[in-house]
């Protein structure tokens, strides 16, 4: 096991301990049964990798090189050398973004901010629109066809909308398309879009768009997208778009997303769903069952996640494909990390900086957990007789509505209830 690895899991247990110490003797016990308890005793039962990659994404801020990573290019744009990466714009010294007008749909702004003009945003001034405007938010990113999040980072950024302003927009726009550096070949386009009022306006408690140019607190590496890459925070990951270039403003009232052409629902807010990070596949009768995992919190937010064993041998309800009616119990929604220099993600002194947005001034959450962010959860199953079950876990969002409806279709992010199988002997 990587010594990464081991640290994450270090993490997600220091805060899944608490909560069985808590549950006094037989939580205690539950303890044992902790991938890491293994380990320390040298009986380390191997974990299977897939769970242990779910592991290294999940736990609560990932440093910016353990993202999964979901990218296009030939050459990536990020490889290339750095006299090439210097001339297209992808070092911070020469990046340039053009946020211009689509004159075609007759888009109308006074001041394009353009490369022939000479007017184009480039870093530095980006960073002094920072000094006024710059916002911090924790976000997971998640690909709409992956089953598990990729990574949940601290992004800080300037609101789309401030340089949006700058252009001095005068009429026909609604809509803004943007794209990233794709080694100026059109068959490597990466592209997306929002409707003008969601950039220009954040519906209440929503956070904005940003260009975002660090994550964890570091600047923003080419791997994750930088110099500066979009981050749409209530989005689904294709929405952020990496080593941005262009942003156009247009009237062109339809998405232009390349994710609509894999048949993907572009319009998609991220969904609530819960997985699993720890369980024993095998205990013996007796034994309390320690469970982990964590749940995405998406627009609907998450007021429980449940958990529930089923005999295999017992036939699944009919007419019953969501088990709606099965007889689920509640885990635990375990609080966020205690104290602020206890987030992770390689943040320097692990800390918290100040004015990340939804925190109080001591470095506190205002509620948690907080949508478009992870929440970490346990549970322990006490008494189960022996017999061969399949352990799953669904959330129940603040509308009161069980994964994974209200949206169960794939193509608008996999949100399938998750099953594992377990032995009591
Ligand atoms: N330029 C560019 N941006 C991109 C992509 C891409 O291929 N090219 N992939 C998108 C998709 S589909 C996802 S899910 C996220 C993944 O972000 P990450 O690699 O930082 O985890 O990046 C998005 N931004
Ligand atoms: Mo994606």
């Amino acid at each position: 096991m990587s010594h990464e690895l081991v640290r994450l899991l270090a993490e997600h247990e220091g805060v899944s301990r608490r909560f069985f110490l808590g549950l006094g003797t037989v939580g205690a016990a539950a303890l044992s049964v902790l991938p890491l308890a293994g380990l320390a005793d040298q009986k380390a039962q191997a974990i299977a990798p897939e769970l242990a990659e779910a592991i290294a994404r999940l736990n609560y801020l990932t440093p910016a090189d353990d993202f999964q990573t979901v990218e296009r290019g030939n050459p990536l744009p990020y490889t290339l050398p750095p006299d090439k990466l210097a001339e297209v714009g992808l070092e911070r010294d020469t990046w340039k973004l053009e946020v211009v007008p689509d004159v075609a749909s007759k888009a109308k702004v006074e001041r394009p901010l353009s490369k022939d003009l000479g007017t184009a945003l480039d870093f530095p001034g980006l960073m002094k629109l920072a000094e006024k405007h710059a916002v911090k938010f924790l976000k997971v990113i998640s690909c709409n066809n992956i089953g598990s999040p990729l990574g949940m980072g601290l992004w800080e950024g300037v609101p789309l909308r401030e340089v949006v302003w700058l252009t001095k927009p005068v009429e026909n726009i609604r809509r803004v398309y943007y794209h990233g550096y794709h080694n100026d070949d059109p068959k490597q386009l990466f592209q997306s879009s929002l409707p003008i009022g969601r950039v220009l306006e954040d519906p209440p408690g929503e956070y904005p768009i940003i260009l975002c140019y660090k994550l964890n607190g570091e600047l923003l590496s080419g791997k994750r997208g930088g110099p500066v890459r979009m981050v749409v925070p209530d989005g689904y990951g294709f929405k952020s778009v990496k080593w941005l270039t262009k942003v156009v403003l247009t009237n062109l009232f339809h998405a232009n997303d390349t994710y609509a052409d894999g048949n993907n629902d572009i319009d998609s807010w991220m969904k609530t769903f819960a997985r699993f990070v720890s369980h024993p596949t095998m205990v013996k009768a007796g034994q309390p069952i320690p469970i982990t995992g964590l749940a995405q919190v998406g627009i609907s937010g998450l007021s429980k996640v449940q958990f529930w064993l089923h005999p295999r041998e017992v036939a699944l309800p009919k007419d019953d494909p969501h088990f709606t009616a099965a007889p689920w119990k509640d885990a635990e929604i375990l609080p966020p990390p205690a104290g602020v220099d206890r987030w992770g993600g390689k943040l320097p002194d692990n800390r918290l900086p100040e004015n990340v947005v939804n925190f109080d001034a001591s470095g506190k959450p205002k509620h948690w957990p907080l949508r478009y962010a992870l929440a970490h959860w346990a549970a322990l199953a006490t008494d189960v007789p022996a017999g061969k079950y399949h352990l799953r876990c669904r959330t129940i969002d603040e509308r009161d509505i069980a994964q994974p409806l209200p949206r169960p279709f794939q193509k608008s992010g996999q949100n399938a209830i998750q099953q594992v199988a377990l032995t009591v002997e």
